[in-house]
């Protein structure tokens, strides 16, 4: 298959990276992952330690331009859910920056520190290399129960979907993205740093996220947005007092929010701010981009636009103008990990992938997402987290005896994780910090429960099944 990143082999002096203070050029980057692709070659499966810096990057090029499928780890990753990944995935390594410390977990597979500034050498003619099909990245993702399942993602799907997006966007090398997301989800890694560089342009790192540090990059060169709505309800909030960033957000070519739905009334008030439409993409780690509004499109606030080139998209099992979005294309994974039950489950008989998403289409084919399927997924902060996992992790606390997980409406986070618990001891229930602690500890810490409500029993149906819809809201 034609290269992935094809500007790493004219490689010049433009800047490819910027993490806070640091960077690599195009030529400066080709001679770190050559150097590093050299010394993966042959490996079966690498795991990288994906904090919010250059090393990361990096190490994932490098394993790409090896051929070496990528476990991107969260690091902030808990004891139960690292141990799950591990166990799953098998890496034989893990990369990291030098001098991160690593837990306990993974201190029993080789570790290859990543080193950003091996010089170019003479840039090795790649004949061959791996095909189309061949794994590129193995993305964790949650489902309702039990723990998340990793989604193969092979090099067909990345260049598919990265080049629907650069057609649907007008993406060129001339763009210099700023984003702030984490790189162990396909909105942060594989948007947010292997899209600019497949297009030869440009992106900058915040390390985190902050309206001041967004709007410094886009008064500064930089034309484009990617964030979750958490993020762009957090500068709509802060427009307000602050014309400055105003100006800056206004000065951008593109705004573009997904992961989860943006409110009407946060598109409403940027646009009010800055006089500039925030536009939508939507998409699924399983499916890559499914439909994005275009830059020279109709912003339409509550839709997320039309199917991007390549990917079909059909409504299955419509009632009332509503049904599930099914898609088929050249964009899709190629099934999870070790779960042959679950890949086969994901797909309807006629081969189209199930996303559990529901939603209506505009006359002219707008998608408008209204809902999901199943009611045991949460997201929050564009992280989907399923309720299982996180009663089960309750359940292993000793002060629970049952736990029941919902999500509730939250205006910063989109939804917010609530566990409703019965304690062991009635008189002694657990501090609601610790038991969102020990999520966190367990899971992650975006897992934890931003609420606990303690109840003397749960609500259960004459099967046993806990009734989640007759828990009250608050
Ligand atoms: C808090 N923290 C804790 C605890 N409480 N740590 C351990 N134990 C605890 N009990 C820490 C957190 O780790 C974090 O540290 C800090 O305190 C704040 O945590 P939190 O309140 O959870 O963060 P937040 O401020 O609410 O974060 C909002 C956010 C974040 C920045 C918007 O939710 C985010 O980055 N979301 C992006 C999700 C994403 O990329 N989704 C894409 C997947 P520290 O401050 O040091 O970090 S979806 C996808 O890929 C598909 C394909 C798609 O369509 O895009
Ligand atoms: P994940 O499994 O973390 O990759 O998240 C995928 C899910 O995020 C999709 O199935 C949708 O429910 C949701 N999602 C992504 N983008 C959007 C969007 N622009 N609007 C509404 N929901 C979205």
């Amino acid at each position: 298959m034609s290269p992935l990143f094809p500007a790493l082999r004219t490689a010049d002096h433009k800047e490819a990276l910027r993490f806070g203070e640091r960077s690599l050029t195009y030529a400066e980057l080709a001679g770190a992952a050559d150097a590093l692709a050299a010394r993966l070659a042959g490996s079966g499966r690498v795991a990288v330690w994906a904090t919010p810096a250059l090393e990361t990057a990096v190490g994932v090029v490098a394993a790409l331009l090896a051929g070496v499928p990528v476990v991107p780890l969260n690091p902030r990753t808990g004891e139960r859910e690292l141990a799950h990944i591990l166990n799953d995935s098998a890496p034989d390594a893990v990369l990291a920056a030098p001098g991160d410390p690593l837990p306990a977990a993974l201190a029993a597979l080789p570790r290859i520190d990543v080193d950003t500034s091996p010089a170019r050498r003479a840039a090795p003619e790649r004949t061959g290399g791996p095909g189309p099909e061949a794994p590129a990245l193995i993305v964790y993702t949650s489902g309702t129960t039990g723990p998340p399942k990793g989604a193969v993602l092979p090099r067909r799907a990345i260049a598919t979907t990265l080049d629907a997006l650069a057609d649907a966007w007008a993406w060129t090398p001339d763009d210099v993205l700023v984003h702030a997301l984490p790189l162990f989800h396909v909105h942060g890694l594989i948007l947010g740093v292997l899209g600019p560089l497949r297009r030869g342009g440009s992106v900058r790192h915040l390390g985190a996220f902050s309206v001041a540090g967004v709007a410094r990059e886009l008064a500064d060169g930089a034309t484009m947005l990617f964030g979750v709505p958490t993020m762009y309800h957090r500068i709509a909030e802060s427009l307000d007092g602050d014309p400055e960033s105003a100006r800056s957000l206004a000065g951008a070519r593109l705004l573009v929010s997904g992961s989860a739905a943006l409110p009407v009334h946060d598109h409403r008030r940027i646009a009010a701010a800055t006089g500039r439409a925030v536009i939508e993409r939507y998409g699924m780690t399983e499916t890559l981009m499914n439909t994005g509004v275009r830059a020279d499109g109709e912003p339409r606030p509550g839709t997320v636009g039309r199917p991007l080139p390549g990917v079909e998209l059909r409504l299955a099992d419509e009632a009332d103008g509503i049904g599930e979005i099914q898609v088929r294309g050249p964009h899709l994974f190629s099934g999870y990990l070790n779960r042959p039950d679950a890949t086969a489950a994901a797909f309807t008989e006629d081969g189209w992938f199930r996303t559990g998403d529901l939603a209506s289409l505009d006359p002219d084919g707008y998608v408008r997402i209204v809902g999901r399927k199943a009611t045991d997924l949460i997201k929050s902060g564009g992280y989907k987290i399923g309720a299982g996992e996180i009663e089960n992790a309750l359940l292993d606390h000793p002060g629970v005896r049952e736990a029941a997980v919902t999500g509730e409406p939250d205006a910063d986070l989109g939804e917010r994780v609530v566990a409703w618990v019965v304690p062991a001891d009635p008189q002694a229930p657990p501090a609601e910090e610790e038991l969102a602690a020990h999520v966190a500890a367990q899971l992650s810490p975006h897992k934890r429960p931003r609420t606990v409500r303690f109840l003397s029993a749960l609500p259960r149906n004459d099967m046993g099944k806990v009734m989640k819809r007759a828990l009250g809201h608050g």
